[in-house]
């Protein structure tokens, strides 16, 4: 009823500017005794509140904006008096004011402040009144849903026996003022650091911790205390006050790395350890394999590892029946053994010969199926084993492009071009592991044809001359001296190209020559088969002969 006797009383004192003892008889508000500007009569009044909706309790106003125009001529009611009033909050943040008067500006518009003050929830009815007009609007006074209240844990979560220490509680949707306890105490300067952080000093306890022991208890917290029914969460066991010699403490880990596969016996030496425990290494759960006071056995289990890159964490123990939990500084680093490559044996192979080769070298893994070798572009279908330190592999077929190289064979002085041994990278991945390595230009295949592209435009196209349409037959006589030798062509039948396979185990191009008669030194004394390869336009023949050296 009680908006309706408001609007009747400011219904008489607008309307009705003669009334006398208008003033005097209002309890609120004074009004103006200035007649309304000329062209008064009806008007379009139209209110709008901005927020639309208040807090119950709170402070912040919602600004109420009338504007007014005039109906017979649809100008703006400037400088019109408007009475404004409220069923809920008020124009006044310090008193219950439920009336106000605004005088509209050369827009037609003016403004007034709604605040909740002491509203319960509701919808506030406003009427702004110029006249016998009236226009309406409602704003919302509302409890505020908080964000959600919860508790997740107080850090440290254990303390001296006579309470002191500062502490760290974490959670969700915390709001000042609030109450902690431990326990029954409540704890003193309690501070919302943040909606997710409190602060907060560890009272002294009920009671007296026995000497040599402890007393665990809870910690709550009751949120927002100073609204309606304020919300109150709890850690059950939260906190520990410790009169122990020796609370939980890591002061040591050895060895401080090991291999990604696990396996590694960890001594963690400290203080306060009571089995069961957990160790954790980089949030990780390790083996426990012995725990006494002052120092815990752990075996790390394997971790996994990504693009050979092993990660580290930071250590932790957790007294399991008392859920006292302790980290550190300290750190366990897992570590790889990196894939080193050596060379490769033999390091030269015919195009498709698929020789058996052996790759040393250190990091391979255990299983040949962990192993993936690529010869340039091309990956060996045929891992046959592999141990640490040596893999077994059957080059592939190699099926170029082959490097090559300017050649005139029928020195015409017009140039061709021939096929070279070429020199691909050698990769050989752990796949276990992501580790790799490459030996750049590490294998060599060597070109079946290695005739040059003029070979058959003078011989053939002149239908006789030298080749005669005859292939030569190959063959060689060489000298030795000491670790070099000089070979001699003795090919028949008119060769006009020579290439040499002088048989070392080498991924270089000094193990090749297109020479007639080149001379090599080896880097070793031993045997050698040497290849001669001798060609003309009408084809290729091989003489191959082993050498001595010493002969
Ligand atoms: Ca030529």
């Amino acid at each position: 009823m009680r908006p309706f006797r408001l609007l009747s009383l400011l219904l008489a004192c607008a309307v009705g500017l003669p009334l006398a003892g208008c003033n005097s008889t209002n309890p609120v508000e004074p009004v103006d005794q200035t007649p309304p500007p000329a062209g008064g009569g009806a008007y379009t009044i139209t209110l709008a509140a901005t927020p639309g909706a208040l807090a119950v309790g709170g402070t912040d106003p919602a600004t109420v904006t009338v504007t007014a125009v005039r109906v017979a001529d649809n100008q703006p009611a400037a400088g019109a008096r408007c009475a404004l009033s409220t069923s809920l909050g008020s124009f006044d943040p310090s008193k219950d004011l439920k009336l106000q008067t605004v005088t509209l500006d050369a827009r037609g518009t003016g403004q007034a402040r709604l605040y909740p003050r002491d509203a319960a929830a509701g919808s506030a009815s406003v009427l702004a009144q110029i006249e016998t007009s009236v226009g309406q609007t409602a704003v919302a006074i509302q409890t505020v849903t908080p964000a959600a209240f919860f508790l997740t844990a107080v850090s440290p979560n254990q303390g001296g026996p006579d309470g002191g220490e500062v502490v760290e509680i974490t959670g969700g949707g915390f709001l000042a003022p609030v109450r902690v306890t431990f326990g029954s105490v409540v704890a003193s300067g309690a501070k919302v650091v943040s909606p997710t952080v409190i602060q907060a000093t560890v009272p002294r306890p009920a009671a007296v911790v026995p000497g040599g022991g402890r007393s665990v208890v809870d910690v709550a917290v009751t949120n927002s205390l100073d609204q309606p029914s304020p919300a109150t969460d709890k850690l059950t066991g939260g906190y520990a006050y410790s009169n122990e010699e020796s609370s939980l403490l890591i002061s040591g880990i050895s060895p401080n790395q090991g291999s990604y596969r696990g396996g590694t016996l960890v001594t963690i030496t400290g203080n306060g350890f009571e089995a069961p425990v957990e160790v954790r290494f980089g949030g990780v759960s390790q083996t426990v394999v012995s725990v006494t006071p002052t120092q815990i056995q752990a075996r790390t289990l394997p971790v996994t590892l990504t693009a050979c890159n092993p990660s580290s964490g930071p250590v932790s123990v957790t007294n399991l029946r008392t859920g006292l939990s302790a980290g550190s500084g300290l750190t366990f680093s897992y570590t790889v053994d990196p894939l080193f490559l050596e060379r490769a044996s033999p390091a030269n192979a015919g195009q498709d010969d698929s020789p058996k080769i052996t790759i040393t070298g250190s990091g391979f893994p255990a299983s040949p199926s962990s192993v993936r070798v690529e010869f340039g572009t091309t990956v060996s279908q045929n891992v046959l084993t592999s141990t640490a330190t040596k893999i077994e592999v059957l080059a592939p077929i190699f099926t170029g492009p082959f490097d090559t190289q300017a050649c005139d064979s029928n020195h015409d002085g017009t140039a061709g071009q021939q096929n070279i041994p070429t020199g691909v990278n050698l990769k050989v991945q752990n796949l276990a592991t992501g580790c790799a390595d490459t030996l750049l230009r590490g294998f060599i295949f060597v070109p079946d044809d290695t005739t040059c592209s003029d070979a058959g435009t003078s011989g053939g196209g002149g239908g006789g001359g030298g080749g005669g349409g005859t292939a030569p037959t190959a063959s060689f006589t060489y000298s030795v001296f000491d670790k070099t030798v000089q070979f001699t062509d003795t090919s028949t039948g008119g060769p006009t190209s020579w290439f040499w396979d002088f048989g070392e185990d080498l991924s270089s191009s000094s193990n090749f020559s297109f020479d007639q008669n080149p001379v090599h030194t080896y880097r070793l004394l031993g045997t050698y088969t040497i290849k001669l390869r001798a060609g003309n336009s009408a084809g290729t023949s091989t003489k191959t002969m082993t050498i001595k050296l010493p002969p």
